[in-house]
């Protein structure tokens, strides 16, 4: 395929547009502008095939388990499976268990948005803030951003993730400790920067109260860790529960959306869990070759592996969506940046792409320059919203030219210019031939955002089956949770360092400004 052009393509294929383009449930995939021929699909559905892939769907549905290096089932497929469903880990049906929380999770939001759970002032609750990191963050943020329109207005939702300071003191500074409701997210309650941030919370909270139960009414937690809650002084009765067969990135569907629940309500949640489920239903039983994420899944293979591209850009033509390129970022680069195969061998191709990306138009004024003219090789994905949820005249029409626009224009590039002076021709070439795949999603509503969610966890559990990788564990993830507890307390005491030079002298710096910024609180006491 190297010397065909997407031009030619298109020439040889008359209704290619249409031919290459796969629709479930409203969710629309056009791969037509692609360089592949339909034989270049059958030859990438016969790897599927050859890897296993429709097997490994099948163990992965049935809750074997799969995350073999942590020795755990991967369900959270079975997090939105209806009632009259039956899952069982280790012969016990979780899908009654499912329910349970998410009911619970129901009612205790019906409360609070009805005002009926108080504060210890006996006000209502007006701000939620959501404390997590990386798996137990970036879904609920996200869909949050998206969902904005089906939001209460009595709420002020709000995301705090980064150990930095910062990120708490700016979100708490114009909370009433009174009325604000702090949802601590944490499915193992032991990372640092969560409970960081959920101690300073409390202290905060404290401060203005010495009310005994100031914590139960303004606090509860998401976990696996009963324990590690109750710890931490949280009453269990507030605890949410999910299941060590729910990864972290893939946990927004579990208790880790009570944050979500909170802003849009239960019967949204549902609606978003259907969605989902209905994309893992066409997952489990479309043919290969009329099967969304499989096809998403091949087509990034083929440019990772046949073509070497080393990045894929996701480009939402949507403000909503502008936290998607980050969810996925995590959700396909923790998955499948892997290196070692789940035979216990070194993986013998690349896997995961750098993953990346904005909304568009924002994009186009910034980073397209190198989409169109650049030297770097790469696919990305467009994504479209037919219907707006909005009424302001002219925007939606420019907005959806404009993403139909870039695909084309990458697609077939410009063609020659010979206005102009000719010393300049060769800046104005747009040579094309770039590949990209269009979403179109009929209107952004709760279901259908659960549908592109798990189109792409779908995609990614496709490709790291092909490539034999585990994508259900993190180690390079636990790494960084041990490797700053040493300096911590290095930083702390003034004993001798004993790093390579550079870190040393790093730490010294920073031990000197810190001496220095206490000195200076002090005179300015
Ligand atoms: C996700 C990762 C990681 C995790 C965070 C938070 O798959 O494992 O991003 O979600 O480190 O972990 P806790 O929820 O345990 O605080």
């Amino acid at each position: 395929m190297a010397g065909a052009t997407m031009t030619d393509l298109f020439a040889a294929q008359r209704d290619r547009g249409q031919e290459m383009t796969v629709e479930h449930d409203g969710i629309v995939l056009d791969f037509s502008k692609n360089r592949v021929t339909t034989h270049t699909m059958d030859l990438l559905v016969g790897l599927a095939q050859e890897a296993g892939l429709e097997a490994g769907v099948e163990a992965m549905f049935r809750g074997e388990r799969i995350n073999i290096t942590e020795d755990r089932a991967v369900l959270h497929t079975a997090l939105r499976a209806p009632h009259d469903t039956v899952v069982e880990v280790e012969g016990r049906d979780v899908v009654p268990d499912v329910h349970g929380v998410l009911e619970r999770m129901g009612a205790f939001a019906d409360r609070v948005r009805s005002g009926r759970w108080r504060g210890m002032s006996g006000k209502p609750i007006a701000a939620v803030v959501n404390i997590g990191i990386g798996g137990s963050d970036l879904g609920p943020a996200m869909a949050y951003q998206a969902l904005r329109e089906f939001s209460t207005d009595t709420l002020d939702v709000r995301f705090v993730s980064n150990v930095d300071g910062h990120d708490l003191a700016r979100t708490l500074r114009d909370l009433e400790p009174e009325t604000t409701l702090f949802v601590i997210s944490s499915k193992t309650f032991t990372t640092v920067e969560t409970l960081t941030n959920a101690r300073t919370a409390r202290r905060w909270l404290l401060a203005s109260s010495d009310e005994p139960d100031a914590v139960a009414r303004h606090f509860v937690a998401v976990s696996t860790n009963t324990d590690e809650v109750a710890a931490f002084g949280i009453d269990p009765a507030n605890m949410f529960e999910f299941w060590d067969w729910v990864g972290g990135r893939y946990s927004l569907h579990s208790a880790i959306g009570l944050s979500l629940v909170l802003a849009v309500g239960p019967q949204r949640f549902r609606e978003m869990l259907a969605g989902a489920h209905s994309m893992d239903q066409h997952f489990r039983t479309a043919p290969l070759r009329q099967n969304l994420p499989v096809l998403l899944g091949l087509l990034g293979i083929w440019y990772r592996n046949f073509w070497d591209a080393q990045t894929h850009a996701i480009l939402p033509y949507d403000q909503r969506l502008s936290r998607v390129p980050a969810y996925l970022q995590q959700l396909d680069m923790e998955s499948n940046g892997k290196s070692a195969g789940r035979d216990g061998r070194e993986c013998p191709v690349g896997t995961a792409p750098i993953i990346w990306g904005e909304p568009g138009t924002n994009g186009q004024h910034a980073f397209f320059q190198l989409l169109h003219q650049g030297t770097v090789f790469m696919s990305c994905d467009f994504i479209g919203v037919l219907e707006p949820g909005h009424d302001l005249p002219g925007h939606h029409d420019l907005l959806m030219a404009n993403l139909f626009a870039q695909s084309e224009a990458l697609a077939f590039g410009k063609p020659e210019d010979d206005s102009g002076p000719p010393e300049l021709r060769v800046h104005r070439r747009f040579l094309g031939n770039r590949p990209s795949n269009t979403i179109l999603i009929p209107r952004l509503t709760p279901y259908s955002l659960g549908q592109l969610i798990a189109l792409y966890e779908h995609k990614v559990f496709a490709q790291g089956w092909i490539w034999g990788v585990n994508s259900f564990d993190q180690w390079g993830v636990e790494l960084g949770k041990v490797l700053a507890n040493r300096i911590v307390a290095e930083i702390d005491s003034e004993g001798d360092l004993t790093h390579d030079s550079s870190t040393n002298a790093l730490i010294q710096r920073y031990r000197h400004a810190r001496r220095a910024a206490g000195r200076n609180r002090k005179a300015g006491q």
